[in-house]
């Protein structure tokens, strides 16, 4: 048995979360290390290096707010940032603030096991490395454990496939090659039209179309930059008190209120400046049917005049489910890149995938050769990882087994019976619907004054009440189900994995609201969480 390392706190990922959470604890003179599985820094954009990655956030507003030298010094060159120079940035933040000498890569943890006599985390990782530690962070990430269907015969195919989520560093030349790309949502969607410009012949294979909308990329208007670094700090306190941490022009008024032509306005001018504020174009879109049905009748228009074979058009056409239910995708060219003569769509839901074979892939209907498989088939969202962990809370019980039924967390931050353990961004929190960049600040910023509390108090433990967390879900749930969320087959509902309990995993109630529930908790002295210490005992539910 190894000897285990102390620390106060230990961290898991290196990702945009790790990184500003390791900068925190360092600023609370707390002892910390990094543990990443990766080579490098970057977490998502580490390993989502596929062609056409890029955020569908703009890069003034997807960007960490708590250095104004930071702000101000990095300069993006798009309005909408790719991923080699996300990735970029990610370094840059790890070398101008020193990170790295307390971050070790290529080490993946494999189990978090809470020591009831001791109070302390014992975290193991593939290597053999033990540590051992006051609080544990999982600043692991919402889409970090990609997902492969099970296809009979996938060790079979003759030539190379591809997941999105663990692109190759050294990057694919498709060149004079027969692809095919099985699914369509926000990573096919960008790949797509890239890898079509090079390949000799691409197939999609789809199962369900999405709703996409246009990016508008351009190079970085420096009128636009000035502006932003200008009244940063307005402008950043504004996108936290959003729906979705994005600081974007909202419409509250309802769809139906207004008549057909001035809705068509809104709708195509949202349309020509692109991006997801299109979901903002009426305050109801997400509420009620009929205004939602607006918004994808739209959509559905602006695919059929795009793509000029009408049978392809309506193949790309969603129709199972409301716009915005599952995350809506930003493109550049994507209806379009149906138009050209080296890409066919095929529809695997009337006919799904039977088999990979050695040549290539056989539907219900046909058999098709290819060269290369890229499989954009998603991730075990927002658990996925957490749950491929051995983690165990008091008296050995597992996460696994606490989250039989779903995610159970009392502000996404705590789960009961699992003391000191803090998730960042996950789920009971707003996480995958909002800017994640200012999810993670809001997040981390929440337990470092949850572990300076401790710290000035002598609390040794925290956690959540089950009382806390039964009305954090029962609300969650509520609210959610108030919205047209749980009528989507997706990832959010934990559809795409088999097996997985479907439950809406992510907090709706907006970024804004859910920061000043966040910080009134703490400031009644973190009500909802069981404080305990050698010195002190305060019960403060
Ligand atoms: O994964 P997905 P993703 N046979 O789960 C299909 C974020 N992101 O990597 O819908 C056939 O959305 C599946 O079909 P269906 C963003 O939050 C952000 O694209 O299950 N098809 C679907 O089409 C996003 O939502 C950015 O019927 C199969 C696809 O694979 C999230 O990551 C960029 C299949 C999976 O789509 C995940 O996106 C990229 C099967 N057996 C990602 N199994 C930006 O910021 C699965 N599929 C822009």
């Amino acid at each position: 048995m190894s000897k285990a390392e102390e620390f106060e706190v230990v961290v898991v990922g290196a990702g945009f979360a790790g990184l500003y959470m390791l900068h925190r604890l360092r600023g609370l003179g707390l002892s910390a290390v990094v543990l990443e599985a990766g080579e490098d820094v970057g977490g998502t954009w580490y390993w989502n290096r596929y062609p056409g990655a890029r955020c569908d956030v703009e890069s003034m507003q997807y960007s960490y707010s708590f250095s104004e030298e930071l702000q101000q010094e990095w300069r993006w060159s798009e309005r909408f940032a790719s991923q080699p120079e996300i990735l970029r940035y990610a370094n840059h933040v790890a070398d101008r603030f020193d990170l790295r000498r307390d971050i070790r890569f290529s080490t993946r943890v494999v189990s978090a096991a809470f020591d009831d006599a001791a109070a302390r985390w014992t975290v193991r990782t593939e290597g053999g490395a033990v540590i051992s530690a006051r609080h544990c962070v999982m600043a692991t990430g919402c889409l970090s454990n990609t997902r492969m269907p099970d296809f009979p015969g996938l060790g079979s195919f003759h030539g190379k496939s591809y997941h999105t989520g663990q692109w190759p560093h050294e990057g694919v030349d498709f060149t004079g090659l027969r692809v095919g790309v099985i699914g369509t949502g926000s990573s096919a969607i960008q790949a797509i039209p890239v890898i079509a410009r090079q390949a000799r012949h691409v197939t999609v294979f789809q199962r369900t179309p999405n709703f996409s909308i246009p990016s508008r990329n351009r190079a970085m208007d420096e009128e636009y930059e000035h502006s932003w670094k200008g009244d940063y700090p307005a402008r950043r306190a504004k996108a936290r008190q959003m729906r979705t941490g994005i600081d974007y022009p909202v419409n509250p008024t309802p769809a139906l209120e207004v008549g057909e032509a001035e809705r068509r306005r809104e709708y195509e001018s949202r349309w020509e400046r692109g991006g997801t504020a299109f979901m903002a174009a009426f305050g109801d879109l997400i509420l009620d049917e009929k205004a939602n049905e607006t918004a994808a009748d739209f959509v559905r228009g602006q695919i059929r005049a795009t793509v000029s074979d009408p049978a392809v058009a309506e193949l790309l056409c969603p129709h199972n489910h409301p716009i915005g239910t599952k995350r809506i995708c930003v493109d550049t060219d994507y209806y379009e890149t149906f138009n050209r003569e080296n890409v066919t769509l095929v529809d695997v839901r009337s006919a799904p995938i039977e088999a990979v074979t050695p040549e290539g892939l056989r539907t219900a209907e046909a058999g098709y050769k290819l060269d290369a498989l890229v499989f954009a088939t998603g991730f075990d969202a927002m658990t996925g990882t957490l749950l491929a962990m051995d983690i165990r809370g008091r008296d050995g019980l597992t996460l696994g087994e606490k989250w039989e039924a779903g995610p159970v967390t009392y502000l996404g931050l705590m789960t009961a019976g699992f003391p000191n353990l803090f998730l960042v961004t996950g789920p009971g929190s707003p996480s995958v619907l909002s800017n994640m960049i200012v999810s993670i600040e809001q997040h981390v910023d929440w337990i470092a004054g949850a572990l300076a509390h401790a710290q000035a108090r002598g609390i040794e433990t925290m956690e959540a009440t089950a009382e806390a967390e039964a009305q954090w879900v029962e609300h969650g749930n509520e609210v959610a189900q108030r919205t047209l969320y749980p009528r989507a087959n997706s990832w959010y509902m934990g559809v795409n994995v088999p097996g997985k309990p479907q439950v809406f995993m992510p907090y709706i109630g907006g970024v804004g609201a859910y920061r000043e529930i966040c910080d009134a908790v703490a400031a009644k002295g973190y009500e909802g969480f069981r404080l305990e210490g050698r010195r002190v005992s305060v019960a403060a539910e």
